[in-house]
């Protein structure tokens, strides 16, 4: 399929533009989606799966390459699939959250995701984007520098190990747990276990007389490249491999300044590539994983994943210690500890100044089956106090790119740029007559090439969290992030207008902000949600409606012809 190779070498050096153009290739992949039976604690279930396997396959291409997936659903849900950090540049037809850019894909349907990944290198990953399904439904996507392009950082990996899934799997099938909840409104029930490739390790029950652990084989003295990606559902993960230190050199597909570590934070949907070596007495060493849960008083799946980095020697494996599950200044040390590579290339202006409240909520009501919340309540979740409701007679960008969304049908565009209520956000006492948010499909409408500069700032309605706030669409500048409650006055003077870390996920301290910067240069519908599933499902989450431009790469391509209607 490739039509670049050897033959580029007898190229003059005026033509070595071209031919990596040319040397770009296409990939075509069917994912089936089917019923697989998996055991991995006590309990044999049948999970949804891509082509039978779990978790699914590592898609692996160069920067510059075209993917074609065919999904083909042969499951019994509705399934879109996401290609999570993917800028999907004119083209998100294919960014696939379920009634944000399209229908769903219903059992017995197809529908092929196309696009180009330019412009982004390291480790990015897919998964469903419907219901709960993500929880076996996703993998890997590595992309890797065009062929005879180098990594940015000095010591170039002899070997890339298998890249590292995080995962969380309940004794349950994940949807009947979310649908349970949706149903009574109570909390979900916490996972039972987290995995490293799908597999929870030693240290659970049932798990002792299986082969249920992850075992890397590595050469004592070798120098490897490991990508590391978060795909739990609701939990934030510290990892740490025993007796290692790990060098950052790239998070969520943007390069990093090499930043050495023992530990790392990874919230769900980012990512993380280190440079590891294999330095240490030959032995077998555990790599572990648990969580780090910032909200007091909220259950959390208190259990800790292991695999096996293993040297070739028999014998036990040395276990890593990891930080306390509520240890945030651990967390907040790494995430502050982390830059850009290179000199950011954020416009000085400001063309939309937006702040966005996030927490969680609750809603009275008094029905005795559907209230079982807190006190006779349902949880509920928002940005500025809208609890974003999935319309379902269409996609957002179906309706606007039709030109029937304006009106008001499937949604309105009058998301508010701040918060209707200013009060004390991270208060310990904050009013309960501000914990009810309204429902709303709502978008935020912005011109084409808008710099749009978004304040996340956290609450402690309900319980303060760390919330992992994942834009669809771009990746962003991360310039500051704090405590309490985000001050214009004083806090923009922390600015990072230099080598901010560039991301498409940022943990929102708990009881903080988060203030990110990017330029509206891809038109389309563009979700940005907390990247806890649990979240979610409650209605944190909100769109932008990015207007074409006027030149010619700026306007949405058409949709395609196989695009799922409702
Ligand atoms: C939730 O967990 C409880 C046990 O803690 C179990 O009895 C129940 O079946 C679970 N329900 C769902 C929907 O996961
Ligand atoms: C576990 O793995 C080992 C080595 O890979 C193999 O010899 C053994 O049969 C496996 N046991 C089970 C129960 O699958
Ligand atoms: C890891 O880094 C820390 C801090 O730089 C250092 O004290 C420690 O010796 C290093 N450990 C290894 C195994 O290199
Ligand atoms: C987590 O589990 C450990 C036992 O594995 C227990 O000692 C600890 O109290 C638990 N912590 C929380 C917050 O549940
Ligand atoms: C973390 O939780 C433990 C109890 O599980 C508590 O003793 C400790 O003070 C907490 N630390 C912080 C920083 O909140
Ligand atoms: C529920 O009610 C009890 C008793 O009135 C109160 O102490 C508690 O704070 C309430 N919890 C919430 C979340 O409102
Ligand atoms: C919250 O507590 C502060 C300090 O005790 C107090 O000044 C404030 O009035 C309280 N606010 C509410 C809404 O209760
Ligand atoms: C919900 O109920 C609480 C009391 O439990 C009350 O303080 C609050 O004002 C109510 N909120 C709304 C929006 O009715
Ligand atoms: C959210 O809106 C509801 C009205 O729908 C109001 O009762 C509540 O106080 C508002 N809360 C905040 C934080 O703005
Ligand atoms: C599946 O998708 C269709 C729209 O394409 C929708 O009408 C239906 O309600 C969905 N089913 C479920 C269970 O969400
Ligand atoms: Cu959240």
């Amino acid at each position: 399929m490739s039509s670049g190779g050897p033959a580029c070498w007898l190229l003059s050096l005026s033509l070595a533009l071209l031919c990596s153009i040319a040397a770009a290739k296409e990939h075509y992949h069917e994912f089936v989606i089917r019923e697989t039976t998996v055991k991995r604690l006590c309990k044999t279930q049948n999970v949804m799966t891509v082509n039978g396997q779990f978790p699914g396959p590592t898609l692996e291409i160069n920067e510059g390459d075209s993917l074609i997936i065919n999904l083909i659903n042969r499951g019994r849900y509705n399934m879109t699939l996401h290609w999570h950090g993917v800028r999907q540049m004119r083209t998100g037809w294919s960014d696939g959250p379920e009634f944000v850019t399209q229908c769903p894909v219903r059992p017995g349907q197809s529908y092929r995701y196309r696009f180009t990944v330019a412009g982004q290198e390291g480790t990015l990953w897919w998964h469903a984007h419907s219901s709960w399904l993500r929880a076996t439904v996703y993998g890997a996507l590595v992309i890797r520098p065009r062929d005879g392009n180098k990594y940015p950082f000095d010591v170039q990996p002899a070997r890339e190990l298998a890249p590292i899934m995080l995962g969380e799997w309940w004794e349950m099938n994940p949807v009947d747990v979310v649908r349970a909840a949706t149903l009574t409104g109570a909390a979900p029930n916490i996972s039972d276990a987290i995995t490293v490739n799908g597999q929870p390790g030693d240290l659970y029950i049932c798990s002792s007389n299986q082969n249920t652990t992850a075992v890397f084989p590595v050469n004592s003295g070798e120098t490897t490249l490991v990508r590391f990606i978060n795909a739990a559902l609701n939990t934030e993960l510290f990892v740490s491999l025993a007796g290692h230190n790990m060098t950052v050199v790239a998070t969520d597909a943007s390069y990093t300044k090499p930043h050495v570590t023992s530990v790392l934070l990874l919230a769900p949907g980012q990512t993380t590539d280190v440079i590891l070596t294999f330095d240490q007495p030959p032995a077998r060493y555990y790599l572990a994983a648990r969580a780090y849960a910032s909200a007091q008083g909220v259950p959390f799946d208190n259990t800790t994943t292991t695999a096996i980095f293993d040297y070739g020697l028999a014998g036990d494996a040395m276990m890593p210690t990891l930080p306390a599950y509520n240890d945030t200044a651990t967390a907040t040390a790494f995430t502050t500890s982390l830059r850009g590579l290179r000199k950011a290339e954020i416009p000085a202006r400001v063309d939309e100044s937006l702040f966005f409240t996030v927490g969680v909520g609750l809603i009275n009501c008094s029905s005795s089956t559907k209230c079982g919340g807190p006190n006779g309540t349902r949880f509920a979740a928002s940005v500025n106090n809208v609890s974003f409701v999935l319309p379902s007679s269409s996609s957002i960008l179906q309706a606007h790119y039709h030109g029937d969304g304006d009106g008001g049908v499937v949604f309105t565009d009058d998301f508010p740029a701040s918060p209707p209520v200013v009060f004390d956000y991270t208060a310990q006492n904050v009013s309960r007559g501000l914990w009810q948010p309204a429902p709303g499909t709502k978008v935020y409408r912005l011109k084409y090439g808008a710099a749009v500069q978004v304040v996340l700032q956290g609450t402690n309605i309900f319980a303060g969290e760390n919330h992992p706030i994942h834009l669809h669409g771009y990746d962003f500048y991360i310039l500051a992030e704090g405590f309490g409650n985000f001050d214009a006055a004083t806090d923009t003077a922390k600015f990072n207008l230099d080598d901010p870390p560039m991301r498409n996920t940022v943990g929102v301290p708990v009881n903080g902000w988060a203030v990110i910067r990017f330029v509206a240069d891809n038109p389309g519908v563009w979700l940005m949600h907390c990247h806890l599933d649990v979240h979610i499902t409650w209605g944190l989450a909100m769109a932008f409606l990015v207007d074409d431009g006027v030149g010619e790469l700026q306007s949405i391509e058409a949709p395609p012809p196989d695009l799922p209607l409702c």
